[in-house]
């Protein structure tokens, strides 16, 4: 599984990540798109979102994740 630059894809997936605060949806997004884990909790605050590229049976895959807040204020 390897990634690609950003405009080169086949299809384009859209996901949107939910669940309560503090289950760990933004590091799952951030440990996919950029292989980075913080041990800090910073609630998101809003909406943020992330792409990263892979290869599944021959095409690329673009997919477009948003992780939005758990905690509404
Ligand atoms: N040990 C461990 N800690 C984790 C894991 N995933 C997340 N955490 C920790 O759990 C805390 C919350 O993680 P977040 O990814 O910010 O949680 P969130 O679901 O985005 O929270 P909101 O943005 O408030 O909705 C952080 O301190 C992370 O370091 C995991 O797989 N293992
Ligand atoms: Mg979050």
């Amino acid at each position: 599984m390897g990634s690609f630059a950003d405009e080169d894809y086949d299809e384009l997936y859209k996901v949107v990540l939910i669940g309560d605060s503090g289950v760990g949806k933004s590091n799952l997004l951030s440990q996919f798109s950029k292989n980075e884990f913080s041990h800090d909790f910073k609630s998101t605050i809003g909406v943020d979102f992330s792409n990263r590229n892979i290869e599944v049976d021959g095409k690329i895959i673009k997919a477009k994740i948003w992780d939005t807040a758990g905690q509404e204020r």
